[in-house]
C-alpha cells in the first residue's frame, strides 16, 4: 500500500489520476457518488510527478488518493476506503450483510484477475489468430459476468441492487474501451442478444450522473486507440 510517512503534504482530498484511465475512472466515480469535492491532478505517465512517485512508491500507477496528506493507493483498495470513510453521504458501495459483501468482492476480483487480462488480450491483439483466440476467452468471461449480473442484481438495476456498488463501478470502467475495440475490430462484446442484462445494465451505468459527468470523451479514446493499434502493427510487422 501506500508509504507511511512518504513526506505528502497535508491538505484536502486529491486524486492523482489519468484521463484516459479506467482505474482511475472508478475512483472518479465513487467520489462524484459520495458528492466529494476533490483536486484532480493529471499525471503525465512518461514523466511521474514526485508526489506520484512518494506517494505510490510500490506500483508508481495511478489513482492514488491523498487525504488530508495520507496517500491510498490501488483502485479497488480506494473504492473501498471511501466507502468506508465517508458513510452516510450515499447509497453504500458494499452490502450490509457479509455474505453479499464477499459476493460484491469476489466479482469485483473477477474483473481484475479475470476478465481484464481476457480483455485486455483483445485490446492488444493485432493478428487475426490472436483476435480469434483472444475474442473467445473475452466472450467466455462477458457470459459469466452476465450470470453473476442475475445473481447479484436480485432482477434489479445494477449489481449493487437499486443503487451502483463495487461491482458496478469496477466493471463499468470497460464498457466504454469495449466499444472503442468493437469499432475497431468488428467485435461485439456487449451483444444484446447474447448478453441482454449486461448490454442493458452497461446502457443505464453510463446514464448515470455521476458516471456521465467523469466519462472521457469516445471519439478521443478511439482515436487513441487506433494509434496504439497502429504502432503495436508496426512492432509486430518488423520483428
Ligand atoms: N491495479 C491498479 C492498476 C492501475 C494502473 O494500471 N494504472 C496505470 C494507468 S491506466 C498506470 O499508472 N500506469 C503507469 C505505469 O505502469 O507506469 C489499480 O487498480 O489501481
Amino acid at each position: 500500500m501506500a508509504a507511511a510517512g512518504s513526506g505528502v503534504g497535508d491538505g484536502e482530498l486529491r486524486l492523482l489520476g489519468k484521463s484516459s484511465s479506467p482505474w482511475v475512472f472508478r475512483v472518479r466515480v465513487a467520489l462524484g457518488l459520495r458528492g466529494l469535492s476533490y483536486e484532480y491532478i493529471e499525471e503525465d505517465l512518461g514523466n511521474k510527478s514526485d508526489l506520484l512517485l512518494r506517494s505510490n512508491p510500490v506500483h508508481k500507477k495511478v489513482p492514488v488518493l491523498i487525504d488530508g496528506g495520507r496517500p491510498v493507493c490501488e483502485s479497488l483498495v480506494i473504492l473501498q476506503y471511501i466507502d468506508e470513510i465517508w458513510r452516510g453521504t450515499g447509497p453504500p458501495l458494499l452490502p450490509a450483510d457479509p455474505y453479499d459483501r464477499a459476493t460484491a468482492r469476489f466479482w469485483a476480483a473477477f474483473v481484475d484477475d479475470k476478465f481484464f487480462p481476457a480483455f485486455s488480450a483483445l485490446f492488444r491483439s493485432v493478428t487475426d489468430e490472436q483476435r480469434a483466440a483472444a475474442l473467445q476467452s473475452a466472450l467466455l468471461a462477458v457470459e459469466t459476468l452476465e450470470r453473476a449480473f442475475r445473481e447479484c442484481s436480485k432482477g434489479k438495476a445494477f449489481f449493487g441492487g437499486d443503487a451502483v456498488g463495487i461491482v458496478d463501478i469496477t466493471l463499468g470502467s470497460h464498457p466504454i474501451w469495449m466499444r472503442a475495440v468493437d469499432e475497431t475490430a468488428g467485435t461485439n462484446l456487449l451483444d444484446g442478444a447474447k448478453f441482454p442484462c449486461l448490454a442493458a445494465w452497461a446502457e443505464r451505468f453510463m446514464a448515470v450522473d455521476a458516471v456521465n459527468r467523469v466519462v472521457p470523451d469516445a471519439g478521443k479514446l478511439l482515436e487513441q486507440y487506433r494509434a496504439s493499434r497502429a504502432r503495436w502493427t508496426a512492432a509486430a510487422d518488423s520483428s
